[in-house]
């Protein structure tokens, strides 16, 4: 039997992705460096189907239909370079190797570029969705070699979650790494909703003193709203599940949470690139302080201010009302850090000349993925309406939303920070907003410090953009200053 495409990794997403292909009529052939689990799966899930198990990477090979089409669904790093290395010498010029999983988008960039000098086609795909989404249809967002997409589209394409009446929520993203550049910024969004509702779950029940059944008929009341989304579903079964000796598997969880290292890339790329993403960074940190554990516990003896668990004693007011508070400042502080994600991706086009589509982005992100939710729906809108759009909060909607929601938000950071509940992704949010919303910051005062102890020089609120100059602050210096440029 001819596969129409091989899969290398059986593990939870390829295991599941190949079941989707088989599952759309497409013959998988697979193989995985544990061959037990290629008989596991040819013994079980698989049992039946139009798969053919593989005990080596030739026998994959032998087995594909010409260009030959090989994904693989392995570890990010060097495991991906290994498999490569290997696939290579038993393909022919024209074949394409795609990478489905979270690989950092220079590594795909290189990758590309070395498999095209030896006529290999290269694509390197976001995949979202997790185990259910890989399964059932998850986003994915293609990017690399374009001379491979219509070989690899109908795949791709007939596997993808559908929104609107079946779009797939896959399309091409762009050259080189542009696609795992989309799906990194993707996760760097997962990681800042995550800490946004974590937060606003955090206030729910320490400063109004709400029961888990409580905050997850909130979160269900939320998911009928503006916040819709993937994410607030889950938490609000989250809330809602015991444990067999009738404890809620919520309160059982040590408070400590892992990362995997997409949210510090895109932190990092946003500093390299000198873009304000502060609420993904504020989200990766908050999620590095959480790891601290057994520090903090012991500050929690030592530092003094007010106790967030107590915060409740101190409530006063209407709960009901202030509810409403805590959904304004989650849902203001997503716009802020959606906007925040695509100005990255827009500088990130520039830096390195992609074509980006940031409508047909939000698209991708509408079904399948982590951070699905009707929202993006809004997103496309804005983008269609503006596709040079600087900022989404200049959009009219999402100026309308925020200004709604903004007198909720300043309560909710308020509160939280006079009862020393952290909120940081809340308070760094409102902190851009008002930043972004600011016609004269005190960079005079930088500047001015820049200049007197360094020279830097500074420009003139009157003078001529990039016309620079330099003041003997102290009057021992000379009337040398140093070159101006920003690294
Ligand atoms: P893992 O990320 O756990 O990778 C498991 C696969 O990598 C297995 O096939 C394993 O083979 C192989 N592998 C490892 Br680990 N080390 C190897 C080595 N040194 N040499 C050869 N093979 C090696 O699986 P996953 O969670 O299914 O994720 C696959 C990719 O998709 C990753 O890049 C991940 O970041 C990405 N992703 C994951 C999710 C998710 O929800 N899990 C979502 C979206 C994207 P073995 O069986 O022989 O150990």
């Amino acid at each position: 039997m001819s596969a129409d495409i091989g899969l290398i990794g059986l593990a939870v997403m390829g295991e599941n992705l190949v079941l989707n292909m088989e599952s759309r009529g497409f013959t998988c052939a697979v193989y995985n460096r544990t061959t037990s689990k290629v008989d596991e799966f040819m013994s079980g899930r698989g049992k039946g189907k139009k798969f053919v198990g593989c005990h080596s990477m030739e026998d994959l090979v032998k087995n594909l239909k010409t260009p030959r089409r090989v994904m693989l669904m392995v570890k990010a790093g060097e495991v991906v370079d290994h498999f490569i290395n290997l696939l290579v010498p038993l393909l022919s010029k024209g074949d394409i190797i795609i990478d489905g999983g979270n690989s950092l988008y220079t590594d795909t960039d290189r990758r590309v570029k070395e498999l095209t000098a030896k006529d290999l086609y290269f694509i390197g795909t976001g995949v979202s969705g997790g185990e259910e989404g890989a399964l059932t249809g998850p986003s994915i967002m293609p990017g690399g070699n374009p001379k491979a997409w219509e070989a690899v589209k109908p795949i791709l394409q007939s596997i993808a979650a559908k929104v609107d009446g079946g779009q797939p929520c896959c399309d091409w993203v762009g050259d080189g790494g542009a696609g795992h550049y989309v799906k990194m910024v993707h996760n760097g969004i997962e990681y800042g909703d995550m800490q946004l509702i974590s937060e606003a779950y955090f206030i729910l029940k320490h400063y109004i003193g709400m029961s888990n059944q409580e905050i997850q008929s909130t979160f269900i009341e939320w998911n009928k709203g503006d916040l819709d989304s993937y994410l607030i579903e889950i938490s609000s079964d989250i809330f809602g599940k015991k444990d067999d000796a009738g404890a809620y598997v919520v309160d059982t969880i040590l408070d400590s949470a892992g990362q995997k290292g997409t949210g510090k890339w895109t932190a990092i790329n946003a500093l390299d690139l000198g873009i304000p993403v502060t609420l993904i960074g504020e989200a990766v940190f908050a999620r590095c302080l959480s790891s601290l554990k057994d520090q903090r516990v012991a500050a929690s003896k030592i530092l003094p201010g007010p106790v967030a668990a107590d915060a409740h004693k101190t409530f006063k007011g209407d709960k009901a009302q202030f509810v409403e508070y805590v959904r304004q400042a989650l849902f203001a502080s997503k716009l802020v850090s959606y906007a925040q994600g695509f100005t990255m991706m827009h500088a990130a086009a520039k830096e390195y000349n992609w074509k980006l589509q940031y409508g047909n982005i939000a698209l991708l992100w509408r079904g399948g993925c982590i951070i699905r939710s009707t929202f993006l729906g809004r997103i496309k809108d804005a983008f269609e309406r503006n596709p040079t759009l600087d900022n989404l909060l200049t959009d009219q909607w999402f100026t309308e939303k925020i200004g709604a929601a903004e007198q909720g938000w300043r309560q909710v950071t308020a509160a939280s920070i006079l009862t020393g509940i952290p909120s940081p992704a809340f308070t760094t949010a409102l902190s851009y907003y008002d930043g972004y919303r600011c016609a004269t910051l005190p960079a005079n005062l930088i500047q001015a410090q820049r200049d007197y102890f360094g020279a830097h020089t500074y420009e003139k609120v009157n003078g001529k953009r990039g016309e620079f100059f330099h003041t003997n602050w102290t009057g021992r210096g000379g009337n040398t200053h140093s070159s101006s440029y920003n690294a």
